[in-house]
């Protein structure tokens, strides 16, 4: 049976010829930092990014919780978008590990309101939290990959500068987001102090994360992921395919973002299908009215295409480089025999 995952683009493999940079990588320690791959991909990344220092770490979630905990202290409160990743998915790394309030803020798909930011800083007052950081997140996983514009992460950051705040962003899909508007990277990045992105979705790397920002906030940040045991060695084994990911695989998203329409063009046929959010990137997100989300994407996975639920009536599928157009279509008519069975 033919089998189509669209669980995630964290499922993609790397290509071959981020296995043969593997094999070619050289390397050294790089605690002391000592390994020319990873330098090379972090001084990459730092340029792409348009900020001065990056630093390789092992996970999204790694470098959410690092770069968090390099710009506040125990204590502190920090504003983020009730929908977020940091605040749904880090298993509470905020609170259990770094001690942080989070503060979440409803979002209009992924978007904060500037003034409900402003609202939410706390005064300075001796009952009260210090609030410090600012977190968006771009593109934004629970809202179907939706693209926050430059336009909100200026006026956010006009706020955060106002009251002296950090702002940080989780740019996981930041690269999907600069794709779909057509504009270069440093469009989203030059607003914010911070951010991180995933080498391991969409660009197809098999591992890691980069931090990127200020030389010193990078090297609390290298600091902290020591103490988080991410202090890796001969590390230049996941920099190597990382750098090709870097270098090669962004243009390529555009494939995925079409597939996705592709695919919620399709999926909205179904009546008592709702697409959750207009489709901007790799993501889409439907809703299965009265429907048990759960056993639906059970039986569509009996039949071949793997897909997440984010919660009884809501079902993800995310496009990657593993899926092509005719998997678009062949999980389609899948998904017509498989919903027709279960809507009977
Ligand atoms: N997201 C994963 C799951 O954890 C849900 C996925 O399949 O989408 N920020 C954002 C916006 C993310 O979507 C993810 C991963 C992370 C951070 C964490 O990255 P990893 O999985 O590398 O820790």
């Amino acid at each position: 049976m033919k089998t189509v995952d669209l669980r995630s683009d964290t499922v993609t493999l790397p290509t071959e010829e981020m296995i043969e940079a593997i094999g070619r990588a050289k390397l050294g320690d790089d605690v002391y930092r000592e390994d020319p791959t990873v330098r090379q991909l972090e001084e990459l990344a730092a340029e792409k990014m348009g900020k001065e220092s990056a630093l390789l770490v092992t996970s999204g979630t790694q470098a959410n919780l690092s770069s968090l905990m390099a710009q506040t202290k125990r204590g502190d409160e920090v504003i983020l978008e009730a929908e977020s990743h940091i605040y749904h998915y880090e298993v509470g790394g905020l609170s259990a590990v770094a001690g942080l309030i989070p503060r979440p803020l409803k979002g209009v798909r992924g978007c904060l309101d500037p003034s409900d930011i402003e609202g939410a800083i706390r005064p300075k007052d001796i009952h009260c939290p210090e609030t410090t950081l600012i977190c968006l997140e771009n593109t934004h996983n629970r809202a179907g990959g939706a693209v926050i514009r430059p336009s909100n992460i200026k006026a956010v950051h006009d706020i955060a500068q106002s009251h002296g705040l950090q702002l940080y962003m989780d740019g996981a899909r930041i690269f999907n987001a600069a794709v779909a508007l057509g504009v270069d990277v440093k469009e989203l990045t030059k607003h914010v102090d911070s951010l991180m992105f995933c080498l391991s979705k969409g660009l197809s790397a098999p591992i890691g994360s980069v931090i990127v920002g200020g030389s010193e906030f990078i090297e609390k940040a290298r600091k902290i992921r020591k103490m988080l045991g991410g202090g890796m060695r001969q590390a230049g084994i996941i920099a190597a395919p990382g750098i090709v990911a870097l270098e090669k695989m962004v243009d390529r998203l555009k494939e995925d973002h079409d597939n996705a329409k592709l695919l919620a063009r399709g999926l909205e046929r179904f009546e008592g299908i709702s697409i959750e959010s207009p489709v901007e990137t790799n993501i889409v997100i439907f809703r299965v009215k009265g429907l048990d989300a759960k056993k639906l994407i059970y039986k569509l996975a009996e039949n071949g295409v793997k897909a997440l639920s984010l919660d009884k009536e809501r079902i993800r599928m995310v496009t990657h480089r593993g899926v092509s157009r005719s998997d678009i279509e062949h999980s389609l008519e899948v998904f017509r025999l498989v919903w027709n069975e279960f809507t009977k």
